[in-house]
């Protein structure tokens, strides 16, 4: 994966204009829908146990978050998820706060257990508690943490035999066999709530199109990135400017920027 692959699968989704079916958290809804249809994407929020099969079918994608869990939800998404993984439709997992509270942690480990997820998308804590491993975590925001990110990020895509992204800093995307480190982004994404929310909804957006899911999370970690770099050289007033600055970099960025800014590194 380099910066022109990235570029083309971005216009993919463009072109596509692909439907990401979200269930997703309270915080993050409308950040989201805005997100993906600026990107080009169509989104659609959907929760009820009642239709939430018939539209994970129809959908690009699947995205499940359980960052304002509660069962009824759970139970809808654990559905969406069979009746995507019976369409062929990818799945991709947010588990939002994974380790900060038992719920949490057991939920997310059903989720990975009852639903083929085609790649699951979190901080470095969230990913360790989903696979058991210790790390520390406050609330739904990653704790400082100072292990090896990338060995972690292959061992969970091993057990979980998914895709795994670990954002901070730097990304990391891996099958377990192959492994991409993306070194752009902004730390004004960590003063806009939903950010890793809305990141995982456009790698669903990204697997909409591409089938490789890794080269699919690969081009949309950089092309993330790349906005927000874009967005922080234009609001320099902080981050409410930035928030909306970042909306628009999304709708604008295309294969020039990332041409010119993206950094992919192939890991070992
Ligand atoms: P957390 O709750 O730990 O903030 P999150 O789910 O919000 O996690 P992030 O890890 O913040 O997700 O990732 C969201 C986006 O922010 C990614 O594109 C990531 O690269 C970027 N990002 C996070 N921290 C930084 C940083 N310090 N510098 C640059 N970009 C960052
Ligand atoms: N509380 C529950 S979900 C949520 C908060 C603040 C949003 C988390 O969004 P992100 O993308 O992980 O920052
Ligand atoms: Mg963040
Ligand atoms: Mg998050």
């Amino acid at each position: 994966m380099n910066n022109q692959e990235a570029a083309n699968v971005l216009q993919m989704v463009r072109k596509a204009n692909p439907l990401v079916h979200n269930i997703t958290n309270v915080v993050v809804t409308n950040f989201t829908a805005n997100g993906l249809l600026a990107l080009g994407a169509s989104p659609v929020m959907a929760y009820a146990k009642e239709e939430v099969a018939d539209m994970a079918k129809i959908a690009g994608a699947l995205v499940l978050n359980i960052g304002t869990l509660n069962q009824t939800e759970v139970e809808a998404m654990v559905i969406a998820g069979k009746a995507a993984n019976e369409a062929g439709v990818p799945v991709i997992f947010d588990p939002v706060g994974a380790g900060a509270t038992p719920y949490r942690t057991e939920t997310a480990r059903n989720i990975v257990r009852d639903v083929a997820v085609s790649a699951i998308r979190g901080n470095a804590a969230e990913i360790a508690n989903v696979i058991g491993e210790t790390w520390e975590i406050k609330g739904v925001d990653a704790g400082e943490g100072s292990g090896d990110v990338v060995a972690l990020a292959k061992k969970a895509a091993k057990q979980l035999k998914t895709v795994v992204v670990i954002t901070g800093k730097d990304d990391v995307a891996t099958d377990g066999e192959t492994t991409y480190i993306i070194h752009n982004g902004h730390p004004l994404l960590t003063k806009v709530t939903g950010t890793g929310c809305l990141l995982t909804s456009v790698i669903g957006a990204f697997a909409a199109v591409e089938r490789n899911v890794l080269k699919a999370a690969a081009a949309a970690l950089v092309s993330y990135g790349v906005a927000a770099e874009i967005a922080a050289k234009e609001a320099e007033e902080g981050p409410g400017s930035f928030q909306i600055a970042f909306l628009n970099a999304l709708s604008r960025i295309g294969a020039e920027e990332i041409g010119q800014y993206g950094r992919i590194e192939q890991g070992k």
